[in-house]
């Protein structure tokens, strides 16, 4: 069976974007596939974190990941830290990367200004952590968001070379970016996309959020001084709230703009609202049952690491042997 494997930042409580983008297909990839999913907490700290935060954002995401439809059992499931490999190979990698190419990482351009008061050396090695992740497991595939495209493409290219200089060590990775919604928009400035470190709330809608929160949130999403709930280019709002909506409901957008025909934006908010909140209502429930059992929670992620640990052992000690590390 080929292999994915992909990694989410516990950097704040998981939004729609983080969901549709990248778990949603996560969960539907589990059984075809051999699926190896990480809370990524050293990705987490480039950028500067409060530890006792971290430490519950870790323990949520794990948990919220679970209540999307993860299964421990049958995914391998763990936390980035508690497997070392991951660090090892990245400091090989980082050997192996130029300096140019990350210059040219547009997260890092986007991230540094955002923080101009921490543009610190793993903010800039980042993508070679993240190239560490995906090749130490093997990967075929890498179920992203669009916004990881270009990292995605560096980490390939690194496998590359890498098999070029030393014979072949990696398997090139591929990604796996959704037809909808890869890239869901910020409700309030629609050309960016939705973050979950955004600075307004009414930006994002949370996985946790109330059900009565989402709808509200999408009731004052911006969009534009038309009333045509049709997707055409420069209506950016409208477009994002068609992408989730149909992303939620199955439907497709000429179905949908049948629907939403001659009745104005109200109505259509309001429906993607009551769409997105039927959705997340079964995450917030499972999600609660999860948080309420922290042994549970320690037992899969320490049966996670265990996992984790075997198969990219396998792959680090081809690595060292073939740079010419003498064995211990
Ligand atoms: N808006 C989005 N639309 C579609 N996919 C998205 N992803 C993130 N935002 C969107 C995808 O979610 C996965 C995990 O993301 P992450 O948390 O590891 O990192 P991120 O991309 O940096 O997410 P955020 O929400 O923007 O976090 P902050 O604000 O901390 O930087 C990835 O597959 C990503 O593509």
């Amino acid at each position: 069976r080929q292999r994915i494997f992909s990694g989410i930042q516990p950097t704040g409580i998981m939004t729609l974007g983080n969901y549709l983008g990248a778990i949603k297909n996560w969960v539907a990839l589990q059984d075809e596939y051999d699926c190896v999913y990480s809370v990524v907490n050293m990705h987490a700290i480039t950028v500067r974190q409060d530890p006792k935060a971290l430490r519950e954002n870790t323990l949520a995401a794990l948990a919220l990941v679970m209540a999307c439809g993860i299964d421990p059992e049958k995914s391998v499931l763990f936390i980035q830290s508690h497997v070392k490999t991951h660090a090892e190979l990245s400091w090989v990698l980082s050997c192996n990367t130029q300096f140019g190419e990350l210059s040219r990482m547009t997260q890092f351009k986007d991230k540094s200004a955002k923080h101009p008061e921490n543009v610190n050396a793993g903010l800039f090695t980042y993508p070679v952590l993240m190239a560490a992740d995906i090749l130490l497991y093997q990967a075929d595939l890498v179920p992203v968001g669009i916004d990881q495209k270009q990292h995605l493409e560096l980490a390939r290219n690194i496998a590359q070379r890498f098999n070029g200089v030393y014979g072949n060590v990696f398997t090139l990775p591929d990604g796996y970016i959704p037809k909808l919604a890869a890239k869901v928009m910020s409700l309030q400035e629609p050309t960016k996309k939705m973050s979950k470190s955004d600075d307004n709330p009414k930006a994002f809608i949370g996985i946790l959020d109330k059900p009565e929160t989402i709808v509200k949130k999408f009731r004052s999403a911006v969009t534009d001084s038309e009333a045509e709930v049709v997707c055409r280019e420069g209506k950016d709002g409208i477009n994002n709230l068609l992408a989730i909506y149909s992303a939620v409901t199955g439907r497709d957008f000429p179905a949908i703009e049948a629907e939403f025909a001659g009745r104005g934006y109200g109505d259509f908010k309001t429906a993607v609202g009551e769409a997105v909140a039927e959705t997340l209502r079964p995450v917030r429930e499972q999600f609660d049952r999860y948080m309420a059992d922290k042994a549970f929670l320690e037992e899969c992620y320490r049966k996670g690491a265990a996992r984790a640990e075997a198969i990219s052992q396998r792959t680090l000690d081809k690595v060292y042997k073939k740079i010419g590390f003498l064995a211990k």
